[in-house]
């Protein structure tokens, strides 16, 4: 399911990706002459790297014409192109493997690096190297270990210091469904981590190459074919017969054996003072792979040099400064690379702390947010959503009561759905029975109620009764007077109802992101003597909420950086979707403002004069506390009902008196948007 823009590009780019690895497959083993483990090794390295990996192939190995990749691969960009391609098909593989699996059993990411770092290095060293290019290079298991130690350090230590912080930032940065392997992002992150690894390590690898460290590209054909016949001289020994190496350049010498190759002979000065006398530039030195070493290294043909120990074969044009420069130099890229993402982001943290979540544009993390607080402001997955509703289904309704032994049971329910609050523009919500506001529970002062609870949320919750006076055990704060209801549990809260007015009820579990998203609902209790009732000729409820909506996402909005809302709702809608209540002159209207908000205070005012606040929190106010006036704060919690007089005809505006709040995404329509409503009076406007 695509539920971000960037969704697009990452299955395109794995797609993309999978095709070229599968021609790259086809090509190299059926038309080729590459060497097996390097044509497995542009496989896997175009599979990881997509169409960067193809371009390098189609560049750097594929023959162009027949007979004709001998001298084609002889550039030392492109031996540098197969000397890192082959580091990174195996370094690779031994880090995503390990990404994969800490990532599934939860380690956190400090953690998951240095495990990525060690099967990369030993999954490189061991496999890719030692064991795949033994049989090219000669020798016991031990002595390509030996001889690979060095290069595949180097290699690696680049590899690294370019994927982990490339990993860290993409993975830990707003989009956290990048550290789940069950996520496609996961896959492009890796691919992006490979691209910077590879990018880090070739110009070592192109070093390591020219100075006769590594072995570059190769050239193999069968042994009848007669473009290889010459250089394979000497080559029988091998277990790849006819192989031609790459840099024919080479001067073949006498002496080479493989067991002569052994040791790490680049840093041993003597044996470089004999490549050099022997006028084979130190080519012979390679550690594995060594083309032109191969092709001097027949078996049989034992040398002088080989009676001496043979080491002499094996030496590198560098030096040992030289060496250790480069060594040092990639062990601190290494530790830059691994550390200093530390410094922005909390490397504490799993894939399971995270759970993929999507973190809204300007939200402040640091290297100390916890992941409590970035799953509770991040965006609702749209893969959670169960229902959509348009604007055709309306919130706030009033919810039919069963009577069971005299007991009034009302039947709630919260789920994920996709709510409409403008004809262009669709939230997901934590709603109750499906509405934005929920349902509008209404009893009378002295009933017995019983709400039976039922949580179809990814997450527990549970439901205060906002102002009630109730038994404690009913009363719902998570953790503090109840077990939070689990998805698929039903919670049954029961009391008596010995306040009336106006009141809410709304989630006590996760409750900045839940309410923020939808969970709450108007209580209305009626006085048991109806003649307590405030008589009005109309009646309305305004229940307000905040959203905010990004890049198709809905986070809880929340007065907290990246947590502003861009969206605002009277009963679920925003105007000029919100209702409209029709009047005539003379009538009396009571709105009871409910302050469902989150965090936000909204001072509403009424056009066309004033009102008369009658009752604050459910309670009645006495005639003479009873106050004018046309404009009241209705914050979080707080609930005013007022009674309004129609005094003249035409459309009299119910609005919010923060002029951001009444913009939708901070644009006007109609004359405004958000928390905005009109009253129609009957007659002509004029008079
Ligand atoms: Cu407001």
């Amino acid at each position: 399911m695509l539920i971000a823009p960037i969704d697009i590009f990452v299955h395109a780019w794995l797609i993309v990706a999978v095709l070229s690895a599968a021609y790259v497959a086809w090509d190299q083993f059926t038309g080729n002459p590459e060497a097996a483990v390097m044509k497995w090794g542009f496989v896997l390295v175009t599979l990881y790297m997509g169409p960067i990996g193809l371009l390098l192939y189609v560049m750097a190995d594929k023959e162009p014409k027949p007979g004709g990749h001998e001298e084609f691969v002889k550039p030392l960009w492109k031996q540098g192109v197969g000397s890192t391609v082959h580091c990174v098909a195996g370094d690779a593989t031994g880090i995503i493997l390990a990404a994969v699996v800490t990532a599934l059993i939860g380690l956190p990411m400090w953690a998951d690096l240095i495990v990525e770092y060690a099967a990369g290095f030993l999954f490189g060293l061991l496999i890719f190297q030692a064991l795949f290019m033994r049989k090219t290079m000669g020798g016991t298991y031990a002595e390509n270990v030996r001889r690979s130690f060095l290069p595949e350090l180097i290699s690696m230590n680049c590899m690294m210091a370019g994927m982990a912080p490339m990993m860290v930032f993409l993975m830990m940065g707003r989009d956290m469904r990048a550290m789940w392997p069950g996520e496609p992002l996961f896959w492009m992150v890796m691919s992006l981590g490979v691209i910077a690894g590879f990018a880090i390590a070739y110009p070592v690898n192109v070093w390591m190459v020219s100075r006769g460290m590594k072995h570059g590209l190769m050239t193999e054909r069968a042994k009848s074919h007669a473009g290889g016949m010459e250089d394979m001289k000497g080559m029988e020994g091998m277990d790849h017969g006819g192989m031609k190496m790459a840099k024919p350049s080479a001067q073949p010498q006498a002496g080479g054996t493989r067991e002569g190759r052994k040791a790490s002979a680049a840093a041993k000065h003597d044996e470089r003072a004999s490549g050099e006398a022997s006028g084979s530039k130190g080519m012979e030195g390679m550690d594995h792979g060594g083309m032109k070493m191969a092709k001097s290294s027949a078996a049989g043909a034992k040398g002088p040099d080989a009676k001496s120990g043979g080491e002499h074969h094996m030496q590198a044009d560098v030096t040992r400064p030289q060496l250790v420069a480069v060594t040092v130099f990639t062990l601190l890229m290494l530790i830059a690379g691994m550390t200093l993402p530390s410094a922005f982001v909390n490397l504490r943290l799993s894939a399971h702390d995270v759970r993929g979540a999507i973190m809204p544009p300007g939200m402040i993390t640091d290297n100390n947010t916890p992941a409590a607080a970035m799953l509770d402001m991040a965006a609702v997955d749209p893969r959670d959503v169960t229902a959509t509703y348009g604007l055709d289904k309306q919130g706030a309704q009033p919810l039919a009561a069963r009577i069971e032994n005299g007991v009034k049971v009302f039947d709630l329910q919260t789920s994920v759905i996709r709510w409409q609050i403008l004809p262009h523009i669709a939230v997901d919500a934590y709603a109750f029975n499906g509405q934005v506001p929920g349902p509008t529970l209404r009893f009378r002062q002295g009933d017995r109620v019983r709400i039976n609870v039922t949580n179809r949320l990814p997450e527990t919750t549970t439901v205060h009764w906002h102002g009630l006076i109730l038994p404690n055990v009913m009363d719902g704060p998570a953790n503090v007077t109840q077990k939070p209801i689990e998805n698929g549990q039903v919670y049954r809260y029961e009391f008596t109802a010995v306040q009336s007015g106006s009141y809410l009820y709304h989630s006590h579990d996760h409750l900045d992101r839940q309410q923020a998203l939808g969970l709450y609902g108007a209580l209305i209790i009626d006085p048991a003597n109806a003649a307590d009732e405030i008589p009005a000729d109309h009646e309305y409820t305004i229940e307000l909420q905040e959203w905010l909506m990004r890049e198709g996402l809905t986070y809880p909005a929340m007065p907290m950086d990246g947590g502003q809302p861009n969206y605002f709702t009277i009963n679920g809608r925003a105007y000029p979707s919100t209702d409209t209540i029709m009047m005539k002159v003379g009538e009396t209207l009571k709105v009871r403002f409910i302050g469902s908000s989150n965090g936000f205070i909204h001072p509403m005012h009424i056009h066309g004069g004033p009102f008369v606040v009658v009752a604050r929190d459910g309670q009645t106010l006495a005639p003479s506390a009873r106050f004018q006036a046309d404009t009241i704060n209705v914050g979080p919690g707080q609930r005013y009902d007022v009674i309004w007089t129609a005094l003249k005809p035409g459309k009299w505006m119910i609005h919010c008196h923060i002029p951001h709040h009444t913009t939708n995404n901070n644009t006007e329509q109609d004359g405004g948007g958000g928390l905005m409503m009109h009253i129609h009076v009957a007659g002509d406007p004029t008079t």
